[in-house]
């Protein structure tokens, strides 16, 4: 493992360390403050299973209700883990894990906890490229895989992606395994496991959600991440009585540990796994469950708002929805609370690290019109100008933050961690925010080339990567427009070679549909241009396009309301 503590003053990336970690007298600082407990989480579920054993852990409804018990959930970990080393799964060997949201998909992360192997999430709607590249990148030595999900052969894919792969030597499949191994036959006798990893080593990869063309991976250790669970535990209120919804991805960050189910696992609660957030799925679920808390998108909550009031379930057991991940309009948020009879709490939070929660105790015009506070009194934030300057208090800036369970650098990436962190350590989040008088900070807008689309985070370059390789296409700028619904769509502004046949918008969301990547990123629309607006110094003006796209937008009228999420 290579996330032992450096030495204070140490450089940002030290030869042959995967990444750079809080220096020591940080680390000594959060230990003596508490913030970090010294758990790892393999011990953190071993300890609940022994001090409530038959207490229910999970609820995995669909297609049959199973549940697990914290002994039960305890005990096939441990099996699995056995069954992971003897197939040669060892400590710090990374694994790529793409499940949907069920009861596999937390047995098999706590299995790799307890061997200190390392889950890289990625989420249901990844394809062929972005497989390839986290398997490739990680070096990873297994994938882990449903047999098909929402109508998709992921069977398929783990063929293709193992042939491209020298390093993976294993594909697990949830169902039919095909050619691969069944991960319901992995097993062994847990006796002789190997010790497992310790509270300051890094715990799973987790995915940015990217500026540049390919996501960053984000190292968080078992120290860092359990702290962000129980201050969001103590914020949220969550308790062994709490009945957490999943109905976001549960590989993202957000349902994961704010608080999340991994949050209600540390408090001694029910997890339940919703297989798809839409009402008709979600809303029986909360009557059959009596969930008492979940989080989600604001394009979700406005479907929720609207699904609610006239919905034939019973919705009372509701006590806290979470709304976070694009900015929430106020109008928005000041429905959802007598739409859905319970509170409402806004979260502004990011995988690598900070996250930011509105109060129980706010008043309601700071829960409508703020993004919240951070978890921790050692979150340092700073609000800045270009020039890294802080800006005078209350004014608008980036915003920089440092504390005890945000990242100092990404997972091999010592070029990007020189652009993305300060020489002292401060993460650049890339958001422009500005911070009220009580200290709860409002999101302005991004300085960063990212597309917030109601949540997904879509990187504009790996999408021009894709169109650029359209033998038709001169060149390509894709950008984020206003909507209404999402909050963003995007946008791709093609310029054609002069000698191609034309082509129509349809045709190039196919071309990026076939390149193999996830839904989500497939521009919404697509304009042909003969010349970009430039900036002073002859780059893409992606300011100009995005105002152009705003002034089309009037032009053309809307187009009708898309989808919303899906895993
Ligand atoms: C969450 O995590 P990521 O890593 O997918 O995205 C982080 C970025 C932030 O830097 C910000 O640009 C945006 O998403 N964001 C928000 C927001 N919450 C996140 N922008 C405006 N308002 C908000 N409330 O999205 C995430 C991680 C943990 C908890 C919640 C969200």
């Amino acid at each position: 493992m290579t996330a032992a503590p450096l030495d204070a003053g140490a450089p940002a990336t030290t030869p042959g360390v995967d990444s750079p970690t809080w220096p020591a007298e940080f680390a000594e600082r959060y230990r003596a403050a508490g913030h970090w407990r010294g758990e790892t989480f393999g011990g953190v579920l071993r300890e609940r299973a022994t001090a409530h054993p038959d207490r229910i852990a999970l609820v995995d409804p669909a297609p049959r209700r199973r549940t697990w018990t914290y002994r039960e959930l305890d005990r096939r970990a441990d099996r699995l883990a056995a069954g992971f080393a003897a197939r040669g799964i060892g400590k710090g060997d990374r694994v790529v894990v793409q499940l949907p949201n069920t009861g596999e998909f937390v047995e098999v992360v706590f299995a790799l906890f307890r061997l200190g192997a390392l889950p890289v999430y990625a989420l249901p709607a990844h394809r062929e490229t972005e497989i390839a590249y986290f398997c490739s990148f990680t070096e990873a030595v297994a994938y882990v895989v449903p047999d098909r999900h929402a109508g998709f052969d992921h069977l398929a894919l783990a063929t293709k992606v193992k042939e491209r792969t020298p390093t993976l030597r294993e594909v697990f499949v949830v169902g039919d395994p095909g050619e691969h191994t069944a991960l319901a036959d992995v097993d062994g006798d847990p006796s002789d496991l190997p010790a497992g990893p310790l509270p300051h080593e890094v715990a799973f990869l987790q995915l940015s959600g990217g500026t540049t063309g390919l996501s960053k991976l984000i190292p968080r250790t078992h120290d860092d991440y359990l702290y962000s669970l129980w201050g969001s535990n103590e914020i949220c209120g969550v308790d062994a009585d709490t009945r957490f919804l999943v109905v976001l991805p549960a590989a993202h960050n957000f349902p994961m540990s704010s608080p999340g189910w991994l949050g209600v696992l540390y408090a001694g609660g029910t997890g339940v796994l919703c297989p798809a957030p839409d009402p008709a799925t979600a809303f029986p679920l909360i009557e059959a469950e009596r969930i008492t808390m979940t989080g989600m998108v604001p394009p979700l909550a406005l479907v929720w708002t609207d699904a609610a009031p006239g919905s034939a379930h019973d919705l009372s057991s509701l006590e806290l929805v979470l709304v976070g991940g694009a900015k929430y309009s106020e109008a928005a948020a000041r429905r959802l609370e007598p739409a859905l009879g319970c509170r409402l709490m806004q979260v502004f939070g990011m995988a690598e690290g900070l996250v930011n929660y509105t109060r129980l105790d706010d008043d309601p015009e700071t829960v409508v019109t703020t993004q919240g506070r951070p978890i921790s009194p050692d979150d340092e934030i700073r609000i800045v100008d270009d020039e890294d300057r802080d800006v005078p208090e209350g004014g608008f800036g980036h915003l920089l933050t440092r504390g005890p369970y945000t990242i100092r650098g990404y997972w091999r990436a010592p070029e990007h961690n020189a652009r993305s962190f300060t020489e002292d350590g401060f993460y650049r989040t890339g958001d422009i925010v500005r911070r009220t008088p009580t200290g709860h900070l409002v999101v302005e807008g991004r300085a960063k080339d990212q597309i917030n689309r109601g949540g997904e985070k879509v990187a504009p370059e790996e999408v021009e990567n894709i169109i650029l390789t359209h033998p038709a296409v001169h060149d390509v700028s894709v950008v984020g427009v206003a909507d209404d619904y999402l909050g963003e769509r995007t946008l791709a502004y093609v310029i054609l070679r002069e000698d191609a046949a034309p082509l129509k918008p349809v045709h190039v969301k196919k071309f990026v549909r076939e390149a193999g990547i996830a839904a989500y990123k497939v521009p919404d629309l697509v304009e042909f241009v003969d010349a970009f607006p430039q900036t002073g110094i002859g780059k893409v003006s992606k300011k100009g396009l995005r105002s152009t796209a705003a002034t089309a937008e009037r032009q053309t009228g809307r187009p009708r309301r898309p989808r919303p999420p899906q895993h």
